[in-house]
This record gives C-alpha cells, sequence and structure tokens, in this order.
C-alpha cells in the first residue's frame, strides 16, 4: 500500500510543527508548501534529517508552487498573515480572504479528492471562504478549532480536579475565541458531568467559571506570553487528531467548524459543533438538546460568525 500523502499549506510556526509530529507519527509522505522561499524547504530537510534519530520513514518535500501538493490526501492550511498592531480585522480579512483564493484555487486544481483541514484566522470566515474557493463538497472542508478549545478546558480542568488529562472530557460549541461555548453539563471526568464534579466538593462554581473564562482567553493568553507570535504545539497537535481520524477512518466524535445544514437550527453556516470524522470526511454532525443558557450563548456565537461572514462576503465581492 503506497503512502498517504499530507500536504501543509503554510510552513510557518503551526506547518513546521505538524510536518514534524506527522513524520513522527509515520502518517505519510509529507509535502510543506509556502510562498517564502526556502522555508518550507528548509524545515523539510531540517526534519528529514531527524528520521534516522527518531526512526521514521517519511519523505519530506518543501515546495512553492502548488503542483507539489498532487494527489495529497489530506492538506492542511495555516496560510495567512497574523494580526498586526494598527491593523483593523477588517484589514486582516482581506489579506486572509486572499490567501484562501489562492490557496482554494491550489487545492481545487491539485489536491481536489483531500480532506481539507482550515486552521488560518478568523477561522470561522475563513474555513467557508476556502470551501467556496476550493469548490470541494462541504462534508470534505472542515475548520480546526474546537479540539483545541477543549484541550486547553480539559487541560484546565485536569490540572483543577488533579486527574489526568486522559480521563477528562470537554464539550465546546460555537465560535473560535471570546465566543465559544463550553457545555459544562456535558464535560465530564470518566463520565461524571462537572456539575456533578462541583456538588460533589471538587470545585466550586466560581473556580469553574474562571476555568471557563480562561479557556475562551487561551489563545490571547499564549500570545501575551510569546509576544512575537501565537500558540503553535497544540493548534498543531489538535489538527494532526483530525488528520488521522480521516486517513484511519477512526470515526472520532471531535468538535470541528462544519457547515451545518439545518441543525440547531441553522443552515449554509459553518460553526463549531461535534462531528464525526471518518473516510468520509465529515461523516455525521452531533445534534445535542441544549439547555436555555447553552442556547444563548451558542446565538452570540452563531451571530458573530454571520456578522464575520457579512463582512468577508462584502470584501470578495472586490477580490
Ligand atoms: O485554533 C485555531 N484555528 C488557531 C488559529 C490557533 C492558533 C493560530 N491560529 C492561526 O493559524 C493564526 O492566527 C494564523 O492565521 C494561522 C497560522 O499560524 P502560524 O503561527 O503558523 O503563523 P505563521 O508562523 O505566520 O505562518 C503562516 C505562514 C507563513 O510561513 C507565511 O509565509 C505563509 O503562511 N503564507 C502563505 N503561504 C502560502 N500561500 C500564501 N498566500 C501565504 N501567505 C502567507
Amino acid at each position: 500500500m503506497a503512502r498517504k500523502k499530507i500536504a501543509l499549506i503554510g510552513s510557518g510556526m503551526i506547518g513546521g510543527t505538524l510536518a514534524h509530529l506527522a513524520a513522527m507519527r509515520e502518517m505519510g509522505d509529507i509535502v510543506l508548501f509556502d510562498i517564502a522561499e526556502g522555508t518550507p524547504q528548509g524545515k523539510a530537510l531540517d526534519i528529514a534529517q531527524s528520521g534516522p534519530v527518531d526512526g521514521f520513514d517519511a519523505k519530506l518535500e518543501g515546495a512553492n508552487d502548488y503542483s507539489a501538493i498532487a494527489g495529497a490526501d489530506v492538506c492542511i492550511v495555516t496560510a495567512g498573515v497574523p494580526r498586526r498592531p494598527g491593523m483593523s480585522r477588517d484589514d486582516l480579512l482581506g489579506i486572509n480572504l486572499k490567501v484562501m483564493k489562492a490557496v482554494g484555487e491550489g487545492i481545487k486544481q491539485y489536491a481536489p479528492n483531500a480532506f481539507v483541514i482550515c486552521i488560518t484566522n478568523p477561522l470561522d470566515a475563513m474555513v467557508w471562504a476556502l470551501r467556496e474557493f476550493s469548490g470541494l463538497p462541504h462534508n470534505m472542508v472542515v475548520g480546526m478549532a474546537g479540539v483545541l478549545d477543549s484541550a486547553r478546558f480539559r487541560h484546565f480542568l485536569a490540572e483543577e480536579f488533579n486527574v489526568s488529562v486522559e480521563d477528562v472530557t470537554a464539550f465546546v460549541l460555537g465560535g473560535h475565541g471570546d465566543t465559544m461555548v463550553p457545555v459544562i453539563e456535558y464535560s465530564t471526568v470518566a463520565g461524571i458531568p462537572v456539575p456533578d464534579l462541583i456538588k460533589m466538593g471538587w470545585s466550586t462554581q466560581e473556580k469553574i467559571d474562571a476555568i471557563v473564562a480562561r479557556t475562551r482567553s487561551g489563545g490571547g493568553e499564549i500570545v501575551g506570553l510569546l509576544k512575537t507570535g501565537s500558540a503553535f504545539y497544540a493548534p498543531a497537535a489538535s489538527a494532526i487528531a483530525m488528520a488521522e481520524s480521516f486517513l484511519k477512518d477512526k470515526k472520532r466524535v471531535l468538535p470541528a467548524a462544519a457547515n451545518l445544514t439545518g441543525q440547531y437550527g441553522i443552515s449554509d453556516l459553518y460553526v463549531g459543533v461535534p462531528v464525526v470524522i471518518g473516510a468520509g470526511g465529515v461523516e455525521k454532525i452531533v445534534e445535542i438538546e441544549l439547555n436555555d443558557s447553552a442556547k444563548q450563548n451558542f446565538q452570540v456565537s452563531v451571530d458573530a460568525v454571520k456578522e464575520l461572514l457579512e463582512a468577508c462576503k462584502g470584501i470578495e465581492e472586490s477580490l
């Protein structure tokens, strides 16, 4: 059986980490793509040279031409520019929309059968744009944010309860960042819901509220510490989990930005919801009954995504 092919579009901090993780896990051969000349080639060569030490077999290639991604099974997109001081949200939207246009067209031409995971911010709008420009089926294009947001939530909960991160599950909905909705009733330690753990005296509502707030601003906390960039280890690990679920047809239930077609009363919008990822891409969207407060928070999140999308559509016409 030939090796799978993984194309990483954008070879910056997350792209490089993705390549390293995918190689170490022998997920397949890897192509790093970027517009910056030398960066993808340099990272590919550096990681390939760690192969003999770590004992993995994977071909790594760096490229500045989309033809290199031909036939990729998975494309993970991190290409874009970060928001710099003085840049408005619409400036950033305009620049990254143009990037999604180039990336989408590249995927359409060379890897139309790939499962595409978008990471570029602002996530919920960029995944929509990438789907539009690539023309791929909606079930084959998803956004990564929920796995990361829930991993942050799980990490903080595991610390609070002093238990293994493995036994903590977390449930998050909604857009990436400020408006994400952690649903504590569906977040558990070995199946015991967080509200029950509060009743058992393992924590207090105030502490859990503080953890929810810290999770929501989890990205900003890291930017504040790193100063020159944003998180990359956990975002890369999160996208790898999604890629692996597709490549191995694991059918994991993971939160991701997926295109809704009536679920939660919403149509034609990419929003973070739990989905089943398998060989068919997004095989199922999990629709749960939300309580009133989660419903309200989810609506705030959906409205924020809608607003972002309207701004995108305005800009898209002039691209
Ligand atoms: O949860 C999430 N979705 C996120 C999102 C969590 C963390 C970071 N998130 C976003 O991921 C972040 O706001 C960025 O939009 C992306 C990528 O983050 P990274 O830290 O990897 O950014 P870098 O290091 O700036 O890398 C971006 C690369 C860089 O090498 C550029 O040269 C390249 O993108 N780039 C392009 N590549 C291909 N094609 C085009 N047009 C292009 N433009 C820039």
